[in-house]
């Protein structure tokens, strides 16, 4: 902690439960201030008048970014930001800071951890293991499915998808990829469609971002294109998926397995994906080490120090990249 850290004395206000490391570094460098959850109606008159930044794991709306007429800054703990209303903070001028980089390769290990999970039922086997099936039963069964000659699909190519392709390379599987613009430079197939990419491939990882544009992208019809070998994988955002169609698609074998970190409504995950057979489930935990989760509280406090002590956000994101400190 700086000296500069130390003398601003901004009101923060921190929705809900957050991380530790970055509260305790708001509370010793800014002035923190608890509200239950982001909800407009308990924001009180004293928070209307003081609070100029918010610190939080997201879910933050337009209603509650208007009952906050001195808010500057919302620093949002993760890189995808689709539970701000980015585009209502930019037309208010306020600035909206995500973590992008800080958790790259570990997101990217673990959906490769995910990917093999899936196809070699390692979480299955470690049970037979344990509940005393391989000495009452013997050996666990072959698994059905391999990675050997995998086509793999990535959609949404961008700093994490790249980072699960470079793995992937190592593990001499083609890869092609789905994204809105062609990445200029990178040799893998180009698919201007999600639909082109699922009929060219039989493994679909998505790490796309949330939010309107990739809303339940992964529909029946793009599972379908994967074919009766098909595996999808979801390390991106639960939304972008039709999660009763995924469901559907496994129970009728219409692709061969899913593994996802995470779901349109967490932390509930809906019964037919718990049921559904050949699913491998994990409660996102992409970015959840220790180590990485405290280089994204740097990043998220340090972007409040910086605008309130320099008048300069470190990693805007792009829908507000252009918004200036009022000073
Ligand atoms: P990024 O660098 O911005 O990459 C996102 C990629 O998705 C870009 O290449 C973008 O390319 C593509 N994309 C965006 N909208 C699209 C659309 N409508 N159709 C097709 N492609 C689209 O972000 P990142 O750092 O890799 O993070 C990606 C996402 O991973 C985050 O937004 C977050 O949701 C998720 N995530 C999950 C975890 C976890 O714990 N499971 C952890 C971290 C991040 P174009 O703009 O050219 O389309
Ligand atoms: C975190 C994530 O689980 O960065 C993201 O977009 O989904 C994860 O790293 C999340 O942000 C913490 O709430």
């Amino acid at each position: 902690m700086t000296k500069t850290e130390q003398s601003l004395p901004v009101a923060i206000l921190v929705p809900g439960q957050f991380n530790d490391h970055a509260a305790g570094r708001i509370d010793r460098t800014l002035r923190q201030v608890k509200i239950e959850r982001a909800d407009p109606s308990l924001v009180t008159d004293d928070m209307r008048r003081t609070v100029r930044g918010i610190a939080s794991f997201g879910g933050i709306n337009a209603a509650f970014i208007d009952a906050l007429p001195n808010l500057e800054i919302i620093a949002n703990f993760g890189v995808g930001y689709d539970s701000v209303d980015t585009r209502h903070a930019a037309q208010r001028g306020i600035m909206v800071t995500n973590t992008p980089d800080v958790l790259t390769e570990e997101v990217a290990d673990t959906a490769i951890g995910l990917l093999i999970n899936t196809i070699r039922e390692l979480p299955r086997a470690e049970t037979w293991l344990r509940d005393g099936s391989w000495v009452r039963e013997g050996n666990y069964p072959l698994s059905r499915l391999t990675l050997r000659g995998r086509a793999i699909g990535i959609f949404g190519m961008g700093r994490i998808g790249l980072a699960i392709a470079r793995r992937l390379e190592a593990f001499a599987l083609p890869i092609a990829y789905h994204n809105r613009r062609r990445v200029e430079g990178l040799s893998y197939d180009y698919h201007p469609t999600l639909k082109g990419l699922a009929s060219a491939v039989d493994t679909l990882i998505s790490v796309a971002p949330g939010g309107a544009s990739t809303e339940k992208a992964v529909n029946a019809e793009i599972l379908q294109a994967l074919g009766p070998n098909g595996v999808f994988i979801n390390i991106g955002r639960g939304s972008t998926v039709d999660e009763a169609a995924l469901a559907a698609t496994l129970a009728n074998k219409t692709i061969a397995a899913a593994g996802l970190d995470v779901f349109a409504d967490e932390p509930n995950v809906p019964q037919p994906l718990l049921d559904a057979p050949n699913m491998s489930l994990l409660p996102h935990v992409g970015s959840a080490s220790e180590h990485t989760r405290r280089a994204m509280a740097d990043l998220c406090v340090d972007n409040l120090v910086s605008w309130f002590s320099q008048g300069r956000a470190l990693t805007p994101v792009p829908e507000t990249e252009k918004v200036k400190a009022r000073r």
